[in-house]
């Protein structure tokens, strides 16, 4: 595929002879007992049998509209038996969904489906208060739009069900899907993943994290974020034959009776919905007790709550410190506690390499002290997906990835996240690229200029700080989101506060200050 960067040819013979890349793509992962529940989504649950029935149906219905091996498709779906079975079909068909976020509007989607020069854009009619076929009619140039649900001019998915049909196989090799990157740019990047090296990287976890048949995984991210898709995720789930539950979202009042009904024995969760089941769990009535392991990442889990979760939640902890990009880190199940509670876990897989490196001169640092992680194994993207600018500083020349990640390796190869070395913000677990706020900012007619900071919180981790440098009266907060709704910018990237200042503090070299204006905070 044109814009995808493949890895070296000896490293993939490499991948291949040493068993990390086998010949099974995407559309083959689930396997169950044909009579064992497979999915559980409000009211419906689905078989094995019924949920590969749906899933042939739908691509042949997916087929005849015109999908065809190779098509990209924006997939913008919630936590419904839909997501999983139509990018499934996806995966069947071998036409590449972009797996954009229930919050992404105008701004991301429009963007997204240019870059794919996508085929079809597939969402739900509304979704907690949000009309998508709105956005979808302030979108030109696709060709397709499936609607989940009441259809109005657009192609209702229950209609793209057909007779199954012989599908041609796609190649292990071909791009499978693109995730989304948290970006530290203007816009958000495209992370190619591969059948064969997506397949690794949720079956590879899938070991690691325990998944046999007997699990019962309840989903409350986003289905479409790589950690509860194949961390081991939904998809790990269904690779070993487990019992999927989606849940509509992680408070602990749509979680809990889940786990009680289903008796759910595994979930993954950001740190802030760690600190909220720490908290609820101790006046709660839900019998909780089915759960064995409570997987937490996506930002660090402090020590202090990482220590309790065993006694308040009664099962195991393992922290998972991953990335769309690929690399994932979990603390194993026998680790020690101590290493449970206070690393973010070692690399899954023994072909992943890792580099600590000085920032600044790219000189490995001593062991054991603090640098930026690199990284390069057989599941870590080689390239953004048509981005060769953006790919020249984020890769080394033979081929590392540059995480942003200020780390720590401990001798047992246990990593420990001390901060971070790119423009994002980490806003309980949800990335912000602070380029791409503070260009809608600057958009503003009474700001002159913006820059955006990350400021300590102890539930979020991080809440977003925009400072303003304003032309004239200077907008209200509420003035700063309402003009970055009509601007179609997903909500979770609206500042949690402004500070408004004559003008920034910069660097000896001329750069805005982000540590100056930190500081400045903390003197208020
Ligand atoms: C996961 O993936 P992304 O792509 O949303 O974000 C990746 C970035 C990492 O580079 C790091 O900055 C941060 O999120 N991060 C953590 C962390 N886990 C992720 N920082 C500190 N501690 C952790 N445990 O966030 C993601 C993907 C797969 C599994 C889990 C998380």
């Amino acid at each position: 595929m044109e814009g995808f960067t493949p890895w070296p040819e000896e490293l993939a013979a490499r991948y291949i002879a040493e068993g990390y890349w086998g010949d099974h793509v995407l559309g083959e992962v689930p396997q169950g007992d044909p009579d064992r529940v497979a999915l559980v989504a409000g009211d419906e649950r689905l078989t094995y049998a019924e949920l590969e029935r749906r899933i042939d149906r739908t691509a042949a219905g997916l087929h005849r509209l015109g999908i065809r091996r190779g098509d990209r498709v924006v997939l913008q779906l919630p936590n419904t038996a839909s997501f999983v079975i139509v990018f499934l079909a996806l995966m069947r068909l071998g036409a590449p969904p972009v797996l954009a976020l229930p919050a992404h509007r105008h701004s991301e989607i429009g963007y997204l489906c240019e870059l794919a020069e996508a085929k079809a854009y597939i969402i739900p009619d509304r979704h907690a208060g949000y009309d998508y076929r709105e956005l979808a009619r302030s979108l030109g140039g696709v060709e397709h739009v499936i609607v989940d649900g009441e259809a109005a001019e657009f192609t209702p998915l229950a209609e793209l069900d057909a007779d199954p049909i012989p599908l041609e196989r796609p190649d292990p090799a071909d791009v499978g899907l693109f995730l989304l990157s948290g970006g530290t740019t203007g816009l958000p990047k495209l992370i190619p993943r591969t059948h064969r090296d997506y397949v690794y990287n949720l079956t590879a976890s899938a070991e690691v994290c325990g998944f046999t048949s007997g699990t019962v995984y309840l989903v409350v991210l986003p289905a479409a974020h790589n950690f509860a898709l194949a961390c081991p995720g939904l998809l790990g789930t269904l690779s070993v034959g487990g019992t999927v539950v989606l849940a509509p979202s992680g408070s602990p009042d749509a979680a809990f009776p889940l786990i009680e009904r289903e008796r759910a024995t595994v979930c993954a969760v950001v740190p802030p919905i760690a600190l909220l089941w720490l908290d609820a769990a101790t006046w709660s009535e839900e019998d909780l007790s089915s759960l064995q392991l409570l997987q937490v990442g996506g930002a660090k889990l402090a020590t202090e709550p990482a220590s309790k979760i065993p006694g308040v939640l009664g099962c195991k902890l393992q922290q998972v410190f991953g990335m769309a990009e690929g690399l994932l880190n979990y603390t194993r199940l026998d680790d020690p506690p101590e290493l449970i509670e206070t690393t973010q876990g070692r690399p899954l897989s023994p072909a992943d390499e890792i580099r600590v490196v000085d920032p600044d001169t790219g000189e490995d640092v001593p062991e054991g002290e603090v640098g930026e992680l690199l990284t390069r194994g057989p599941y870590t993207l080689r390239g953004y997906y048509k981005a060769p600018e953006h790919n020249a500083r984020s890769f080394t020349a033979d081929g590392f990835y540059r995480t942003g990640d200020l780390v720590r390796r401990l001798p047992s190869g246990h990593l420990v996240v001390e901060g971070r070395h790119k423009d994002q913000i980490n806003r309980g677990g949800e990335k912000i690229a602070a380029e791409e706020l503070e260009g809608h900012l600057i958009a503003h007619p009474a700001v002159h200029d913006a820059a955006v900071v990350g400021v300590p919180d102890p539930v979020m981790g991080e809440r977003t700080c925009a400072f303003l440098v304003a032309r004239g009266t200077p907008p209200t907060l509420r003035e700063v989101k309402e003009f970055l709704r009509d601007r179609g910018v997903a909500d979770y990237k609206w500042p949690d506060r402004i500070e408004v200042v004559d003008a920034f503090p910069r660097t000896p070299v001329g750069k805005i200050s982000k540590k100056a204006l930190l500081a400045m905070l903390d003197k208020a």
